[in-house]
């Protein structure tokens, strides 16, 4: 029997395309191509499944145009670049990659948070820069992490492991806002107190986003938001592009209506907005959160799992919307 075919639509780790390669017949864009939504599409039209990333938008017009899909497996958690409504009405099953990299996440965003209040990229540049000539009592002085307050916006599995970190690690006290809130236990633990969107925003030392992103959630925080926080605040983004106005948020990290902000994501990445290349005080890093090599191999081969599964048992590990499963 010949094996399904699939598109691996960006490079990825050669042990894990070997792995497929077990079971399928493979199409890989290991040259790691940036395809347009038309040479993606052409590249589905024969194809079974897909491994795709969040650069890869698969929606209503790529799935009519390639009827043999079955499954689409991302090798994210997040999954905004599917629209999993078309995918299920078309009876193409979604996957991500939960868990694995909850831990990793969480460290990232506890990273970023210390380097934007510790402003540590900020004077490195300046060293590198040659512009360290004495000792000054403020130089680069920022903001305490230990003993302030942590606010969380978005309290899934890594904003709880965000929440522990702080919680535990640095003495904070945490406060977060979620669409519903955490049982009694699972708050306990992470020692976190729910409030509404309005205190988290003007209470927060520290404000840390970890909410997916959807048409509620865009521009969750813009000039109305910023304006509510405090002067000293820093903002940390590890969600997603676009839940944050990037252009409000440079504009009010220029005229300092918050201290600082981390951003691993942006709107319309790869691109930035220029604004916040200007502005000192913002740490900018290229989507790395999850960049860690045991827990992007882990992505990896979760995604892989899951379409190994689905073409030998009809199942998945991590499926988004299951019920294409049972309508076989
Ligand atoms: C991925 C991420 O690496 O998992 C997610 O949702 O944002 C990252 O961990 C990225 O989306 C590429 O797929």
């Amino acid at each position: 029997m010949s094996k399904p075919r699939i598109l691996i639509a960006r490079a990825v780790f050669p042990a894990v395309i070997e792995r497929l390669s077990q079971y399928f017949d493979i199409e890989s864009n290991q040259a790691d191509e940036t395809w347009s939504k038309a040479q993606l599409t052409e590249k589905l039209r024969d194809k079974a499944g897909a491994f795709t990333t969040g650069s890869d938008r698969i929606d209503a017009d790529v799935l009519a145009a390639c009827p043999q899909l079955k499954i689409c497996a991302n090798m994210a958690v997040g999954y905004n670049n599917f629209d999993l409504d078309a995918m299920t009405a078309r009876g193409v099953l979604g996957t991500n990659t939960p868990d694995v990299l909850t831990e990793t996440t969480a460290d990232f965003g506890f990273a970023l948070l210390m380097a934007t209040a510790r402003r540590i990229t900020e004077s490195e540049h300046y060293l590198r820069a040659g512009q360290w000539t004495k000792w000054s009592y403020d130089m680069f002085a920022g903001s305490d992490i230990h003993g302030a307050t942590l606010g969380i916006l978005g309290m899934g599995r890594i904003g709880q492991g965000i929440a522990r970190r702080g919680a535990h690690g640095f003495g904070m006290n945490v406060i977060y806002h979620n669409r519903s809130r955490l049982d009694a236990a699972t708050e306990a633990e992470c020692k976190a107190r729910y409030v509404d969107k309005d205190e988290l925003l003007k209470t927060a030392d520290h404000l840390v986003l970890v909410l997916p992103y959807s048409a509620a959630s865009h521009h969750a925080i813009g000039a109305a938001e910023l304006a509510q926080m405090k002067p000293t605040a820093t903002l940390v983004n590890i969600a997603r592009g676009g839940i944050v106005d990037d252009a409000a948020l440079a504009a009010a990290l220029r005229d300092k209506r918050i201290a600082a902000a981390g951003l691993d994501v942006f709107e319309g990445e790869p691109k930035v907005h220029p604004d916040l290349l200007t502005v000192p005080n913002v740490v900018l890093t290229p989507h790395i959160a999850s960049a860690s090599v045991p827990t992007r191999l882990a992505m990896a081969n979760l995604a892989a799992d899951n379409l190994i599964e689905f073409f030998t048992k009809n199942k998945a590990l991590t499926p988004l919307n299951p019920q294409v499963l049972t309508r076989a």
